[in-house]
């Protein structure tokens, strides 16, 4: 039988998973539903059908992961992706809360029949877009997710079209399976680290053993020390250097915070980009050794080494782009002629150190493109250059290739080195979103192309100082934001204390926006000391405690 909307499924589904007395169904957010865990059964029941919808409307499989990420293991959350592995558009959005909004089972089966009839689903011939693809549904190891799986799979069931269970995911996989799965591609979890594994064999030029000793020694023969923050991306880790080393890779990886109790609890990329602080187990690492977090999704990637004095140097994902951006403008140089023809654009936000943009664009020529907080908002503008290199700080981002530069490449990667460690890197770096354990390799694999230890890396630009805090208040929704969230025009008198405050330092920046993962406003200010920053971060905070309903402690 044809997938059809049955208003009956979708009654009796909604009366399964009832919203939640107690518990406001949150908004569509930075990365699409997050809260606490038991208020969002029915919120995945509705992202499930929505995902369906959307899957039928395209007439391509597309996905829905349960997943908070980088949130406390209570919360959970929906992350929605597309038919070419990207997240929803605006539009969908705005579909998905309506959706939540809408509260009755009788009212969910109107708002879904609209949004069918909206997409023209029952006028779709079988010819458009192909068979009808259907929608994938995996999970991180957060306690709840059982329960949110099967809400999710009962909003699919609603409609009829065809669900494939996943199980346990990392973000990014699940992201570049629905991809795979609509370009025709092998999209097994197995395919994911063929491909990984595969594409870093090309892009390290076969230096995958011990071959070439110089090169291992100049990067610490210690091998990568990976924090996994008692994450799904753990198991998957492990998955991946299986693969690599039945491939022939010798790269030491020692595997850290493997759960799978106290998921992102002082340990993952968010707890050592934020607090500059060293993940739990992580305490007796020697001074300068390699190490690197991920997220409780492991789509986030930063690097780090220990100070010796329980702080540490940090390689955030600012730093992760100026890698990556240098090693693909070195690429270029060594396809004169050719080169010239490509455009590369590199994609920060307003959290970039400024010290970062001023490197991308004195050293390397490039001018960054801003854009709001969230992978959805870069992922977009990257994919508008041949080389799109996109990374917010907090270690999200990766490297897009345009369709039109890979078949170029293609034409003359016999004859050409450089077009062949492009081509390389477009199959180690997530096609679809960020991916951890894609940047991972690309790093590592860039590290002993250069023969650069982390003192190289760090050397490339320093830092301004800057610190990060996090204010408290009834409603984050009062702040407003403008200018790709630098300027707030909300509540009155904020920039200008803001504008103020940033006077008064050496080299000031400051912004506050308010974050659409947690209840929070964010703040962050650099400055030309750490004193300045720190003390410009401390009276931001204050402004937004004062004029935004600030609750509890100034921070
Ligand atoms: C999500 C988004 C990121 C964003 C982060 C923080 O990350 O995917 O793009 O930077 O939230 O957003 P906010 O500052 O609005 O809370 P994750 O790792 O939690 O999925």
């Amino acid at each position: 039988m044809p997938p059809r909307l049955d208003p009956d499924r979708v009654r009796d589904a909604a009366s399964r998973f009832p919203p939640d007395a107690d518990g406001d169904p949150p908004p569509y957010g930075t990365a699409g539903f997050r809260a606490q865990a038991p208020i969002l059964p029915p919120v995945l029941l509705r992202c499930g059908l929505l995902a369906a919808i959307k899957s039928l409307a395209a007439g391509k499989m597309c996905g829905v992961m349960v997943t908070a990420s980088h949130n406390p293991e209570e919360d959970n959350g929906a992350k929605l992706i597309g038919p070419v592995g990207e997240m929803m558009s605006p539009e969908w959005e705005d579909y998905a809360n309506r959706l939540v909004a809408a509260g009755s089972d009788d009212q969910l089966a109107a708002e879904a029949a609209a949004i069918w009839r909206q997409e023209g689903i029952d006028s779709i011939d079988e010819g458009r877009g192909g068979p009808v693809g259907g929608v994938v549904v995996g999970c991180d190891n957060r306690p709840s997710a059982g329960l949110l799986v099967e809400a999710a799979l009962a909003g699919v069931a609603c409609t009829g079209v065809p669900v494939v269970r996943a199980g346990l995911q990392t973000t990014p996989q699940l992201h570049f399976r629905v991809r795979a799965r609509n370009l025709g591609q092998p999209w097994g979890e197995a395919d994911y680290y063929d491909r990984l594994a595969m594409g870093l064999a090309k892009a390290s030029r076969d230096l995958v053993g011990d071959a070439v000793p110089g090169r291992w020694a100049a990067v610490g023969t210690d091998g990568l020390l990976l924090d996994c923050a008692n994450g799904v991306g753990a198991a998957k880790a492990e998955a991946l250097i299986a693969r690599l080393r039945e491939a022939g890779c010798g790269w030491r990886f020692d595997v850290r915070n493997v759960g799978p109790r106290g998921l992102n609890d002082r340990v993952g990329a968010d707890h050592v980009e934020k607090q500059r602080a060293l993940p739990l187990g992580f305490e007796t690492v020697a001074k300068g050794a390699r190490c690197c977090s991920i997220d409780g999704d492991a789509d986030r990637l930063v690097y780090f080494a220990p100070d010796g004095k329980r702080g540490l140097t940090l390689f955030d994902g600012n730093k992760i782009a100026a890698l990556l951006a240098l090693y693909i403008k070195d690429a270029l140089k060594g396809m004169p002629g050719i080169a010239e023809t490509f455009k590369v654009g590199v994609v920060q936000t307003a959290y970039a150190n400024g010290a970062s943009t001023n490197y991308l664009k004195t050293e390397l020529g490039l001018q960054p493109v801003m854009t709001s907080t969230g992978v959805k908002h870069l992922h977009r503008e990257a994919a508008s250059f041949d080389v799109g290199v996109y990374f917010e700080a907090n270690g999200h981002g990766t490297v897009l290739f345009s369709n039109d530069l890979i078949a170029k490449l293609r034409k003359i990667e016999y004859e050409d080195e450089a077009a062949r460690d492009l081509l390389a890197m477009a199959e180690v770096m997530n096609q679809a979103v960020g991916d951890a354990l894609s940047g991972m390799l690309m790093v590592e694999c860039i590290l002993r192309r250069k023969v650069w230890g982390l003192k190289e890396w760090e050397d490339m630009y320093t830092d301004l100082p800057s610190r990060q805090l996090k204010v408290m208040v009834a409603d984050r929704a009062v702040i407003k934001t403008t200018d790709a969230e630098t300027r707030c025009i909300a509540p009155d008198s904020l920039q200008q204390g803001i504008d103020a405050a940033v006077a008064r330092r050496k080299s000031g920046r400051a912004f506050a926006r308010p974050s659409g993962t947690e209840n929070v406003v964010r703040i962050y200010a650099e400055a030309a000391s750490q004193g300045e920053a720190d003390s410009l971060a401390k009276d931001v905070a204050r402004l937004v405690h004062k004029l935004a309903g600030g609750i509890g402690p100034v921070p």
